[in-house]
């Protein structure tokens, strides 16, 4: 039973959003095709309140591509992006979303970022994103979407911790921040690393 976790699709990490991945609308054809070969698709939400604690402008004289302290974590401090409600938080409108049967929406605790679609980025709260597949009877994972190097990474290495038996990450379905060249390389390397497979969609479809 293989799931499509779409991660944080969302117009504010597009080209000309408010926190842009450079070439981030590259993942959404691909993506849209991956979902006819998925038993069950799901997607991830970045769903901030305003003022959230990653945001730099929550910061007095801090400026987004800093870092400081955060629930105890370092945090990277981005521009406000993905605020609750706002159409930069709205999924792509080019995302087919016919077959989403959930939607998880994470980064709602002003006090701590969530790069994972399964927990906050101090595990202090799930989303329900891991009962929903295990209840689904999912084994095998293919996450795609934005960012390689942030939420897509993320999602992919809590997935191998908890256990499923096969995680997969599309890379031509996903897009890179890239604060430092070389960043989506090196997430690539960790999540083979930790025994995710890097695949194109034709070595994953065959
Ligand atoms: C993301 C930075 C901040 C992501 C979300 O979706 O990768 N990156 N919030
Ligand atoms: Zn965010």
């Amino acid at each position: 039973m293989r799931a499509l976790i779409l991660v944080d699709i969302q117009n504010d990490f597009l080209p000309g959003g408010a926190l842009a991945v450079p070439r981030g609308d590259r993942v959404i054809v691909p993506a849209n095709r991956l979902q006819a070969r998925c038993d069950l698709c799901c997607a991830t939400q970045d769903w901030h309140p305003e003022g959230h604690g990653s945001f730099a402008s929550s910061h007095p004289g801090r400026r987004p591509g800093e870092s400081l302290e955060l629930a105890g974590l370092p945090q990277i401090l981005w521009p406000d992006h993905c605020v609750q409600g706002s159409r930069g938080a709205a999924l792509a409108a080019l995302l087919d979303t016919r077959r989403v049967e959930a939607i998880f929406r994470k980064g709602t605790d002003p006090r701590v970022d969530s790069y994972s679609g399964f927990f906050d980025n101090a595990e202090r709260k799930a989303t329900g994103l891991a009962d929903f597949l295990r209840g689904r009877g999912a084994d095998e994972l293919v996450v795609v979407g934005l960012a390689t190097d942030y939420c897509v990474k993320a999602t992919a290495l809590d997935a191998r911790r908890l256990g499923f038996a096969s995680v997969a990450v599309v890379e031509e379905a996903c897009a890179a921040v890239e604060l430092r060249p070389g960043d989506a390389a090196a997430a690539l390397a960790e999540l083979r690393v930790a025994g995710v497979r890097v695949l194109s969609s034709s070595e994953l479809l065959g």
